[in-house]
């Protein structure tokens, strides 16, 4: 581990005061050429839907969206039949609700890290230190002071090219097994079976079909056993300049215990030592049969986080467009 993150770290390659990590690769030709992957008009969402039953629950720090309406038709005619013709006391209601204007508005409260997501490099750190170097008390309870997801919503840096490389559908199976590790020379024999390379400045995505596992089962040990990608592939990554990675399971990487008390290995090398913002619980079933009919696994991937002043993630729609 100790040699792997010395080979892939990417601390001061973009400055001292660097913010975006390898989002860097993606660079002005990259996204021009990008572009030109949208060809035949089609866009598909890769966003779990945001609610209450979504995969999250089974720890105590993170919860499923929950959605709440503020205002809706009810209120406004509930006003009415109780003998208040504005339906309101609320002073700015009351004049609105005078003429024809109806609305509803609504709130949703969720962890940054539920539901389909983008891991800012602030979000995971070791040995006192984050990405680039800065330590670790520049993310405060006031937020993150450096490497947050606000510096690269910002920019409006997560766009590219996308390439899809289809793990399940590659073994032959619907989803993976539990905690099964996809290692880099499956990587490779994947993207060669596919006839798509992956290089400089793209937004690689993983399909494992787990969260179609999600989807059959409901099991609450779902992100326990999600199979991906091992820490071995932070080096295949790094190699090819890959943008940043995403996939349909809870942590992008399995969740096999390789060394006993380390948790996350890729995440440790992939955030923490190159600078990758990490996309997850991702929907591929869409794009996977899409990307199988036309045997086109690349397209535009667009993928902003919200631009969420001090925060360690985001969630996200990404949209993949053809
Ligand atoms: C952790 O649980 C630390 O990370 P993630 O939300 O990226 O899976």
């Amino acid at each position: 581990m100790r040699e792997a993150a010395r080979h892939v770290s990417n601390w001061g390659r973009w400055g001292g005061r660097d913010q975006l990590g390898t989002l860097n690769h993606i660079t002005p030709a990259a996204l021009i050429a990008a572009a030109g992957l949208v060809r035949v008009g089609k866009s598909i969402s890769l966003s779990i839907p945001l609610d209450s039953y979504g995969p999250q629950g089974a720890s105590g720090y993170r919860r499923n969206p929950v959605h709440l309406m503020s205002l809706d038709g009810g209120d406004e005619d509930l006003g009415p039949r109780l003998g208040n013709p504005a339906g309101s006391t609320e002073q700015h209601l009351v004049e609105v609700l005078r003429g024809p204007l109806r609305f509803n508005d609504d709130f949703i409260m969720m962890p940054l890290q539920a539901a389909t997501q983008w891991d800012a490099l602030a979000h995971v750190y070791y040995e006192g230190r984050l990405y680039n170097g800065y330590p670790a008390d520049s993310v405060t309870s006031f937020g993150a002071t450096e490497a947050g997801i606000d510096a690269v919503a910002a920019r409006g840096q997560v766009v590219g090219r996308g390439v899809l490389l289809d793990i399940a559908r590659h073994r032959g199976v619907d989803q993976l097994e539990p905690l099964a590790l996809v290692e880099p020379d499956e990587l490779e024999a994947v993207a060669a079976a596919q006839g798509v390379s992956v290089g400089t400045g793209d937004i690689l995505v993983v399909r494992t079909g787990w969260w179609q596992n999600f989807l059959d089962t409901r099991d609450p040990q779902w992100g326990a056993k999600s199979p991906g990608v091992s820490w071995r592939c932070a080096a295949w990554l790094h190699e090819r300049g890959v943008a940043a990675i995403a996939s349909d399971n809870l942590a992008v990487e399995s969740n096999f215990k390789e060394f006993p008390g380390i948790h996350l290995p890729f995440h440790l090398l992939a955030i923490r030592d190159m600078g990758m913002m990490l996309g997850e619980i991702w929907d591929l079933e869409e794009l996977g049969r899409d990307c199988h009919a036309d045997g086109v696994y690349e397209f535009m991937l667009t993928a902003q986080p919200l631009l969420i002043t001090g925060a360690v993630g985001s969630p996200v729609n990404p949209v993949a467009l053809k």
